[in-house]
């Protein structure tokens, strides 16, 4: 291992003192190929952490989806609020465990959704509320839970 390494740096050696400009250009080129693909490797990064970052907007319900899309969920209990482009609906379970394991499965799905309820729970009784911040009203994500919640309300 030694032997070969001291040949080589010898080679290296003659090379630098007899084509100074040639060992030069292929450093610069290996320098260039090194930072070309660290900046793609950045630019990558970037571009993935931006596309994960931007949730795509909701849109606010239509009036048609409002008396379509939302009447099932009237029909199973869920009431739009008077001073509020939202819904609501208070669940009685029949103790903590059942009504905290209800909020563990829709907090999963929340998680996957990017989209949150809000809601409030005492011992077996969880009062929610569904609206969508970021269109500061009902969308189609509220209707999605909505119905999540009431497929699994036993
Ligand atoms: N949950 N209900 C609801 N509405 C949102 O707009 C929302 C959310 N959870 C997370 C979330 N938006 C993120 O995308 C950030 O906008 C906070």
């Amino acid at each position: 291992m030694l032997r070969s390494q001291s040949v080589y740096n010898v080679g290296r050696l003659i090379a630098i003192h007899f084509h100074p400009d040639r060992v030069a250009q292929s450093a610069r080129a290996s320098i260039n190929a090194t930072t070309s693909c660290a900046s793609r490797v950045v630019r990558f990064a970037s571009v993935s952490a931006s596309s994960s970052s931007k949730r795509k907007m909701a849109d606010k319900l239509k009036q048609e989806e409002r008396e379509g899309l939302l009447q099932p969920l009237l029909q199973t209990g869920w009431k739009v609020q008077s001073d509020r482009d939202a819904i609501e609906k208070e669940f009685k379970f029949k103790d903590f465990n059942e009504a905290f394991g209800f909020m563990t499965r829709v907090a999963l799905l929340a998680e996957k959704m990017d989209h949150h309820p809000e809601w409030f729970n005492v011992y077996n009784k969880l009062q929610v509320v569904l609206s969508s911040h970021d269109v500061n009203g009902l969308s189609k994500r509220d209707l999605r839970m909505a119905t999540f919640m009431d497929k699994n309300f036993t």
